[in-house]
């Protein structure tokens, strides 16, 4: 678990990552109207998510099956009657966010209800669903009872979403022991009972009269509000910072198929003449390895990356067995006649370029998600230093 500083800390880290990606992008790569229309829409869709981590709000999802209490479990956690809840199948029809204000913490939360799926007909319900989902920085997925093979198909479709989740099942006092597939068993859980049933109780007084009433008892949340508070103030901002990062590297993904950098024919070229016309095999070397690096550079400066540390190596392999080859082609000179010994080293030296500017090409183009401030190298350190949710065991 992290402790809230570092949790602030890695806000910022989205923040600055967010706006450096924006920067990145400043122009439009192309007069194209479609490009342009394209660039602006992603730009907007980063403007949104810098918006969004500034508001620092913690978005929990409730999902889960119809009629499974989501609903009423958000109204036990906030106390009050906020959402419809109904024995009805399929109350919600849409979804519905609401602000909890906490007596414990400063993270400002917000739980949003969605519609139930599996609902027959509920196609466009499960999809709006899902969709929210999306979004969510937490889940919470309700079930009740037995884990119906519906669920288990929502519950293995969230596993994929990499998102941090909490199985919640509710209707302790129906089933208050509920079967957790194995598949299941490592991931956090708690029982709670939102709306638990009326029962009858029988009240004998001391003049010997016996009375039978209906008694509700009050929801059993505790548990689950204790774990929020403590998981939210703690972490909640840094699941915002994750969550937001996903979100804008698939934005970031959008845009970087927008920048398509020029074919360097240039430095190709260049080296195979060169190679061609130069009488000493040691000025070939030099030229051929002056001109790879020069398309490095040539490459780096359209897609305007900082060197960066993800996967340098194979750009070095490149560069080193481009220099290689050539070295060898040049021994041909010794048993090939004169003008296959130069056909052979100069298609070496175009071959060779191509295989450094293609990878010079994945190289940068990886370079802005990894680079300084890049999107995947702040995910990639925000989860690892987030640990695996814990939930104490209260027996
Ligand atoms: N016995 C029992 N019933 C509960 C509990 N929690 C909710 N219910 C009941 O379950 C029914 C469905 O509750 P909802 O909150 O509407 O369930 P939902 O998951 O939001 O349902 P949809 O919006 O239709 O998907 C209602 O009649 C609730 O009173 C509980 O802890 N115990
Ligand atoms: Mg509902």
């Amino acid at each position: 678990m992290v402790s809230d500083r570092l949790s602030k800390a890695h806000l910022y880290w989205a923040r600055q990552s967010l706006v450096e990606t924006q920067r990145r992008y400043l122009e439009p790569p192309s007069e194209d109207p479609q490009t342009q229309q394209l660039w602006h829409d992603c730009q907007q869709q980063l403007d949104q998510l810098v918006t969004k981590l500034d508001q620092q709000r913690v978005r929990v999802v409730l999902l889960g099956g119809v009629s499974r209490g989501k609903s009423a479990l958000i109204n036990a956690l906030l106390g009050r009657e906020v959402m419809t809840s109904s024995p009805l199948h399929g109350v919600t029809r849409f979804p519905q966010g609401v602000v909890w204000t906490q007596t414990a913490g400063d993270a400002l939360v917000e739980f949003v209800d969605t519609p139930g799926l599996g609902e027959a007909d509920g196609k466009p319900q499960a999809a709006a669903a899902w969709e929210i989902v999306q979004t969510a920085d937490l889940v919470l997925f309700v079930g009740a009872g037995e884990i119906t093979e519906e669920e288990a198909r929502a519950l293995e479709r969230l596993q994929g979403l990499s998102k941090p989740f909490i199985l919640v099942f509710n209707k302790a006092d129906l089933y208050p022991d509920p079967e957790l597939p194995a598949s299941l068993a490592a991931y956090p859980r708690v029982v709670v009972a939102a709306a638990p049933q009326a029962r009858q109780v029988r009240l004998e007084w001391p003049d010997g009269r016996v009375e039978y009433r209906w008694e509700t008892p009050p929801p059993q949340v505790e548990e689950l509000r204790q774990l929020l508070v403590t998981l939210l103030n703690q972490q909640g901002r840094s699941w915002v910072a994750l969550n937001t990062l996903t979100q804008a590297a698939a934005v970031e993904a959008d845009l970087a198929v927008l920048v398509v950098a020029k074919p360097a024919l240039g430095w190709g070229l260049g080296k195979v003449l060169g190679v061609l016309l130069l009488p000493l095999a040691g000025l070939d070397l030099l030229l051929g390895a002056a001109m790879d690096l020069g398309l490095v550079r040539h490459l780096g400066l359209q897609y305007q990356v900082p060197i960066h540390s993800y996967r340098p190596d194979r750009l070095v392999w490149a560069l080193l067995l481009s220099g290689v080859g050539l070295g060898l082609s040049e021994l041909g000179d010794l048993w090939l006649p004169e003008w296959w010994g130069a056909w052979l080293q100069s298609l070496v030296a175009g071959g060779g370029s191509l295989w450094v500017g293609r990878t010079a090409q994945t190289y940068w183009q990886e370079g802005r998600g990894w680079g300084p401030y890049g999107i995947r190298r702040a995910i990639a350190a925000i989860e690892r230093s987030l640990g695996e949710i814990e939930v104490k065991d209260s027996e």
